[in-house]
């Protein structure tokens, strides 16, 4: 049973039974109307308190029906006939009470926690607003501001502070939670029943607490439309009767679940639960790690290390030298004093931190790590001499990552001995921040070795995708080939401002001019001189001038951008920057600057992207379109909304794009449509 109703006495117990996550499905619906007429109909129960098998009370709607139309009972009606029944409930929560689960419980006459439960509303985080009294029940239990916070938010809070602000009415101790609810119930009753949500009375605030609140959500919701339209919701809430504030947030709940948005939003949450899960590792028993190493202390090497020293790992870091190490060491303190100082960690947190950690420039001491990571210098052959001296220290057990983010990790280990231990593992920098982790198979990598990839980055809070080997893997792969747009885009007439402005509109953190401003352009150019080397002919006609204008972005106060002494940027294309697109487009016989619009430019830079995003797919460099489209959010600042580039093409039509990238070849900004593109819209 779903649901099931449990009578011993005067208090009856229903429990909602819906693995994993007693998600609020068409069934949980019909079964909690069915649990209240059963108890409205027996003389004997008196009150009920409502709980939820598994580890947690309910997480939610069921997020899996919001594709198909609604179906009834709808759940604020449901709700409508819990609160409405004579036989008071209580609901006792434990784990997380969130979205619709919390507006069961806010029906509810009684909220009764967990020591340690969460409770909120996290529904804008997929493009939507409560639907069933979240907006209307909320604000008459904690007033009209703190409801403002949790809504738009989506942040939940912890029992205490839902204690603290009225939303819940007692912490349940630890031991006999349910006959704690029990016992609270049958006191409670004993005395004036509260009143039931819906006819408690609603704070007012004034125009300007609406004018300075929805400004101030519109700005932090970068884009999202959800926080903006459940702040609507809530003034409205203020303004008419319970009902028809029931009927206006419904609407729009209803109207958000149909738009793209949400849509994409839906699709992140589940590529965020689908990637770090590889059906293949099905039932592969990880290796333990207990001691890390990490090879190399610059920024990757440093940002990794206090990466591992926030999962509880020990690390040891190896420099080349005394004096490397010691730089390393120093690294790794300053990115712990940052947070000791930004109130991240306290001093105590830093000193167990540090005091994990060690820098040393012999190899020997990370001869009882069982994971070690290098991140090097780029360089094949400094890497290579790495894991020689890696494979002659380590045990033949131990499991040996490269950082590396355009090397080839089997040429990197070519030759040399348990091709099995080896695997890639390509952090995001700053890597004790970013939670991307592209995991990367060596051919030799072992089931269990790349499942220690995932259980590291779970032990670590990192994002794990699974990528196969290609130049740049998944994510830089994309990067690349999106320079390369651009500066088409630059070459044919549009300024970089003008296609940082677009993209940024569009929702991107940064454009890709100032993010290269940001890394340094000589990342960039250094890739390209190896490539050079190699033989191949990278096409970078303008940002190969500005670097050679000695421009390498912000740390050298100019780049693609000037910046003042302040480090703000200062508007406007600098002088050695137009000279070198003006040379560009000179090679290039462009004669006649082209216009653009926002609109084009944005097709121009996220067509080619899809494109190569199912090649990708269809190389198998990536498992499934949706990690693709994982990488590209958690890792590149592609606006989460939009629900990274394969959805954003699903969303306009993969026979569209194919299309447009038709007309964008004709021009010289793009290739034309790959066949894996086309096999997309051939089945859409
Ligand atoms: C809403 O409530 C709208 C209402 O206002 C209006 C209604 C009218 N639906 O995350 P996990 C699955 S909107 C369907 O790995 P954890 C999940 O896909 C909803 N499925 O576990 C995964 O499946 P699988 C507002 C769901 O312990 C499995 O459960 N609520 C849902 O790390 C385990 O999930 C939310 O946004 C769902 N709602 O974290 C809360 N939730 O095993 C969303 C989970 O096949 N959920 N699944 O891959 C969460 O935040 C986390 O799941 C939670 C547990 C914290 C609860």
């Amino acid at each position: 049973m779903t649901v099931s109703v449990i009578k011993n006495g005067a208090i009856a117990r229903v429990i909602i039974d819906n693995p994993p996550v007693n998600a609020i499905s068409a069934a949980v619906r019909q079964g909690l109307l069915d649990a209240v007429r059963t108890v409205e109909a027996d003389d004997a129960v008196k009150a009920v308190v409502l709980s939820c098998a598994g580890r947690t009370f309910v997480a939610g709607a069921d997020v899996t029906e919001f594709d198909k139309p609604p179906v009834e009972p709808h759940l604020p009606d449901v709700l409508n006939a819990v609160e409405a029944c004579s036989k008071p409930f209580a609901a006792q929560i434990h784990g997380t009470a969130l979205g619709g689960g919390l507006e069961i419980a806010l029906a509810c006459r009684w909220r009764l926690a967990a020591p340690g439960s969460q409770m909120g509303l996290p529904e804008v985080n997929l493009g939507i607003i409560p639907g069933a009294g979240g907006t209307v029940r909320t604000p008459r239990l904690v007033g009209v501001e703190a409801a403002a916070d949790l809504i738009t938010s989506g942040k939940p809070v912890k029992a205490e502070k839902a204690l603290a602000l009225g939303l819940i009415d007692a912490i349940l101790p630890a031991e006999n939670a349910d006959q704690a609810a029990e016992d609270f119930v049958t006191a409670a009753l004993g005395a004036a029943l509260p009143e039931i949500t819906s006819a408690r009375p609603i704070g007012q605030k004034d125009e300007a607490f609406w004018t300075e609140t929805a400004a101030r959500v519109k700005r932090a919701a970068k884009g999202n439309t959800g926080p903006v339209e459940a702040l609507a919701s809530l003034k409205n809430a203020t303004e008419v009767s319970f009902a028809e504030a029931m009927a206006f947030e419904r609407e729009t709940f209803l109207r958000l679940r149909k738009t793209d948005q949400a849509a994409a939003l839906r699709h992140i949450f589940f590529a965020e639960r689908a990637a770090p899960r590889p059906s293949e590792l099905k039932g592969v028993t990880p290796r333990p790690f207990t001691r890390i190493g990490v090879i190399g202390g610059g920024t990757m090497g440093a940002g990794i290390a206090v990466a591992m020293r926030n999962a509880g790992l020990p690390v040891q870091m190896i420099e080349r030298d005394a004096e490397a190490a010691a730089r390393g060491q120093a690294n790794v303190e300053k990115i712990l004093k940052g947070d000791l100082a930004k109130g991240r960690i306290t001093e105590a947190k830093y000193a167990e931190l540090i005091g994990g950690f060690n820098a040393a420039a012999d190899y020997a001491a990370v001869a009882d790590c069982d994971l070690v990571i290098e991140a090097v210098f780029e360089d094949l052959d400094v890497k290579r001499a790495v894991f020689a001296e890696l494979t002659r220290v380590c045990a033949p057990d131990a499991i040996l990552a490269t950082n590396t983010s355009y090397l080839n990790p089997d040429e990197i280990v070519a030759d040399l001995p348990g091709p099995e231990r080896f695997i890639g593992l390509h952090f995001f920098s700053p890597a004790n921040i970013m939670k991307l982790l592209e995991i990367v198979p060596t051919s030799g990598s072992a089931p269990d070795v790349i499942a220690t990839g995932f259980a590291l980055a779970a032990k670590a809070g990192k994002m794990p995708v699974r990528a196969g080997i290609c130049d740049g893997f998944i994510g830089n792969r994309i990067l690349k080939l999106t320079r390369t747009t651009a500066e088409r885009l630059v070459v044919a007439g549009a300024e970089p401002s003008q296609v940082d402005n677009a993209l940024q509109k569009f929702g991107f953190a940064l454009g890709p001019f100032r993010t290269q401003d940001l890394s340094g352009l000589d990342i960039g150019a250094f890739q390209r001189k190896a490539a050079r080397g190699r033989g191949e002919s990278p096409w970078a006609p303008v940002a190969d001038r500005v670097f050679e204008a000695g421009r390498l972005g912000r740390k050298t106060n100019g780049g693609w951008y000037d910046y003042d002494t302040a480090g703000k940027e200062v508007a406007g294309t600098p002088a050695a920057v137009a000279e070198a697109i003006a040379a560009a487009r000179a090679d290039a016989g462009v004669t006649t600057p082209a216009t653009f619009s926002d609109a084009e430019i944005v097709e121009a830079i996220m067509f080619p992207m899809i494109n190569e995003s199912a090649k990708i797919v269809a190389e198998g460099i990536a498992f499934r379109d949706s990690d693709v489209d994982l990488v590209k959010v958690s890792g590149y600042g592609f606006p989460r909304f939009r629900g990274g580039p394969v959805q954003y093409g699903r969303a306009i039509g993969f026979a569209k794009v194919a299309e447009g990238l038709e007309a964008l070849a004709a021009k010289g900004l793009a290739d034309g449509p790959s066949e894996a593109l086309k096999a997309w819209a051939a089945k859409a």
